[in-house]
């Protein structure tokens, strides 16, 4: 193994050094990939040379996410000592389910769910997970609901008329839940948003309304905090309300937004949340942390038992429930995704992750007043956001985005809101200073410049 670590430390220096260079990657089309590779499996091996050759060639033409030039999804910025705890977590290959196979790395996850049920202002005995990503942590709150409200589902499927409320900006991941948990997609009521991409309360009362009207049993509300697009914060004290008068499980898909609870200056845009009955908050987005490290927290620890528990003597020899987090995870064979987020937080404390998270907000706000500033663009979102959506000139969007990535020197993506379509620029890399966003910009009018004289 310690070949293999001089190997890795090589590659690794390789790697650092083209992303100082070069930033992300230009991209290889996927048919020409063979043209550049050595990717194909044979029956014979080879030495190691070619090997260390083959690899190197693969990592380095990989997309570079970890560049200040990359802005392209919601996660980004590398800091080391998280990368140290996600390197280790690799090299000690332990799987989260017993303390017995788990050891004190348990209590690392325990700590750092703790840590979180406090900020969100959870009270009482609290209890979660670490699940591999958002989309699953979403769905762990639906079958927790769905198994509170028709007690029997898991035993003889959903029996009762159950409808989900979410937003038109809710994550995808909420439609596709509905399907795997046997409520059905047609059974999640999308409530239209307002111009600031928060969903509509007065829309989603009248649907609950109509729906107890009509025989059917409200069961889940998927709030957002931090939209894909416009990183919007639904109204949580709102929606507790309705919570609270109509019965329904309240749950705050906080992957994007959720990080706000480390800052006092920005807690508020999740003000409500303590009210909620699960939240779960991505530290892989914001929170700087290797993908992924998804976390769910609910205030009803009785339902994480009696949705995801399950007995295996051959698995759960000793010890109590409470340190056997096999027993609340919806896998068998878990990950340790706590190291790497723990190594962060314990290295920089939660001041330091604070202010992770109010560097991201105010180099958003110096790219938004870039955009607002400039009549050569038009912008779409808002403040208290990390997202920046604008378009420059006529240039079409998705135009501008494939060619930034076809050039290989920034990557960026686009979004639609409504009627309209621009540059999603999102401001998740606490390593980015304003240079980072001047040389954005002027790689993206140069290149806009490059679309429109092409044009004639
Ligand atoms: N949940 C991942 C969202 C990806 C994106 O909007 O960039």
């Amino acid at each position: 193994m310690k070949e293999e670590l001089k190997r890795f430390a090589k590659i690794a220096g390789k790697l650092l050094d083209a992303e100082k260079e070069e930033g992300v990657v230009a991209p290889v089309p996927y048919e020409e990939l063979d043209k550049y590779l050595n990717l194909e499996l044979s029956d014979e091996g080879i030495s190691d040379d070619v090997f260390e050759e083959a690899l190197t060639a693969l990592v380095l033409r990989t997309p570079r996410t970890q560049t200040k030039s990359f802005f392209n999804q919601l996660f980004a910025g590398r800091r080391d000592k998280a990368y140290l705890g996600e390197l280790l977590a690799v090299l000690l290959n332990n799987s989260m389910y017993t303390y017995k196979v788990g050891g004190p790395m348990i209590r690392v996850e325990k700590l750092i769910l703790n840590k979180i049920s406090e900020l969100i202002g959870f009270e009482g005995d609290t209890e979660g997970t670490i699940a591999p990503g958002g989309s699953i942590t979403n769905y762990m709150a639906m079958l927790m609901a769905r198994d509170r409200y028709d007690e029997n589902a898991k035993l003889t499927g959903i029996k009762k008329a159950l409808v989900a409320y979410t937003s038109e900006e809710c994550h995808y991941s909420v439609a596709k839940n509905a399907a795997f948990c046997g409520l059905g997609r047609d059974n999640v009521r999308v409530v239209e948003s307002d111009m600031h991409g928060r969903m509509r309360i007065d829309i989603l009362e009248k649907y609950i309304q109509e729906d107890i009207a009509s025989g059917k049993k409200p069961f889940l509300i998927n709030a957002t905090a931090g939209t894909t697009v416009l990183g919007s914060f639904d109204d949580l004290e709102a929606i507790a309300d309705l919570r609270d008068r109509y019965d329904v499980w309240m749950h705050v898909d906080a992957a994007y937004g959720g990080s706000v609870i480390f800052s006092e200056k920005y807690r508020h845009l999740v003000r409500g949340a303590d009210r909620s009955d699960s939240f779960s908050i991505n530290a892989h987005k914001m929170l700087a942390t290797p993908v992924s490290c998804s976390i769910i927290i609910t205030q009803h620890k009785e339902c994480l038992y009696d949705s995801f528990s399950n007995e295996a003597s051959y698995l759960y020899q000793g010890d109590q429930d409470e340190i056997n987090p096999g027993k609340i995870s919806i896998q068998c064979g878990r990950r340790n995704d706590a190291l790497k987020f723990w190594a962060l937080w314990k290295s920089i404390g939660t001041k330091g992750i604070a202010d992770i998270v109010e560097k991201q907000f105010a180099m958003a706000d110096y790219a938004r007043s870039y955009v607002e500033k400039n009549s050569d663009y038009t912008l779409y979102s808002f403040e208290n956001s990390v997202n920046i959506c604008f378009n420059y000139k006529d240039v079409p969007a998705e135009e501008l985005c494939a060619e930034l990535y076809r050039k290989g020197r920034i990557m960026v993506g686009y979004g639609h809101f409504k009627n309209d379509s621009f540059v999603r620029l999102v401001s998740v890399n606490h390593g980015t200073d304003q240079t980072d966003y001047d040389a954005f910009f002027k790689q993206l009018e140069l290149t806009a410049g490059e679309i429109i004289a092409n044009r004639s």
